[in-house]
């Protein structure tokens, strides 16, 4: 039997995750967050970790306020918080990372999502600056990021990204515990959400090649989906036709799977395919999704391909809902994204 013991500690993995309350959650904001990348931010050859933080309610003193950590491989199992040297101190809402060379300059960027405005970090030589905002995907400030995925959709030879939100959510709006019939559960007040919030919608922005983006959710259909609950984004060929796809672990909605049509557009097919629901027709919990090429046959060259959505609400353990075939795994340095 493979057994796994927990090292983080010694292997100076020490920061505490923030996450809203810690023996009450009085909103579901209070719930998600949040993501870990792993990537060799300095290009030695060893992967390195960083770790999404998030905050509270009430907030922090400016000194004290949790910030996102990135640990250096040294080489020898431990790691080093390099967070202040390279530029990464940021506080907030934190909730997913993805990684990808968004200007093919051969250094991995950055791009974190929030409650709030998303940053994209671009990676020079190790030391990152945000530039989120000249680059035109920061977002509006309102929308709740989760998952996201770096993914060249027209295979221009520059990595677009994709951003999956959650729900349309305003903390001086949304009712508290025991407002509203999706407010109570048994009788027992608790937070609101997601059912009986609004949907979001993803966001798909173009790379142009000059260090910036274009929205083009509406040109590529992206928001013909609007009203998921969405979380975790990964990027796959599940049909094996040489174009990227996209599939989105969904909340109590059904799941999102983005055909590439060719043209710049996606359309969902998500129930067709047998990944939008559980095997008894139900919405899930989706909160996280795993692609991986499980085997190959050696006379089509066709990869089967599982898609898991994995729930640890309740303490539910992750689990195997789908199962696609005759599909190709996009590579994990050019498209990548995790969340706990
Ligand atoms: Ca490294
Ligand atoms: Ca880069
Ligand atoms: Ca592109
Ligand atoms: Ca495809």
């Amino acid at each position: 039997m493979v057994q796994f013991i927990d090292i983080g500690e010694k292997a100076g993995l020490t920061a505490p995750t923030i996450f809203g309350g810690v023996d009450t959650k009085k909103y579901i904001l209070e719930t998600t967050g949040s993501g870990v990348a792993i990537f060799d931010y300095d290009n030695d050859g060893w992967p390195d970790i960083f770790i999404v933080n998030g905050t509270t309610l009430e907030g922090f003193p400016p000194e004290k306020a949790p910030t996102n950590h990135l640990y250096h491989n040294n080489h020898d199992g431990t790691f080093t918080d390099v967070t202040v040297q390279t530029g990464l101190v940021a506080t907030g809402w934190g909730q997913g990372v993805c990684v990808g060379d968004y200007d093919n300059d051969g250094w991995e960027d950055l791009y974190v999502t929030y409650y709030g405005k998303n940053r994209l970090y671009h990676n020079d030589h190790g030391v990152f600056t945000d530039v989120a905002g000249k680059a035109g995907v920061a977002g509006s400030g309102k929308a709740w990021g989760t998952g996201c995925a770096f993914v060249d959709y027209n295979r221009d030879g520059h990595l677009d990204l994709l951003v999956a939100n959650y729900v349309d959510f305003n903390l001086r709006t949304v009712p508290t515990p025991g407002e509203g019939t999706s407010c109570n559960w048994k009788g027992i007040p608790v937070m609101c959400g997601p059912r009986g919030l609004q949907g979001s919608k993803n966001i798909l922005y173009e790379n142009r090649g000059d260090g910036t983006f274009t929205d083009v959710t509406t040109k590529a259909h992206i928001d013909r989906t609007n009203g998921h609950f969405a979380f975790s984004v990964s990027t796959l060929d599940f049909d094996d036709d040489g174009w990227p796809d996209v599939y989105v672990a969904c909340d109590s909605t059904p799941s999102i799977l983005y055909h590439n049509n060719h043209d710049g557009t996606f359309t969902d097919v998500a129930v067709m395919a047998g990944v939008a629901f559980n095997e008894d027709g139900r919405e899930q919990a989706g909160m996280g999704a795993a692609t991986t090429a499980m085997e190959s046959s050696p006379t089509s060259h066709t990869l089967r391909v599982w898609v898991h959505t994995c729930s640890t609400w309740a303490g539910e353990p992750c689990f195997l809902t789908s199962t696609m075939t005759a599909g190709r795994i996009l590579s994990s340095r050019t498209a990548m994204c995790i969340r706990k």
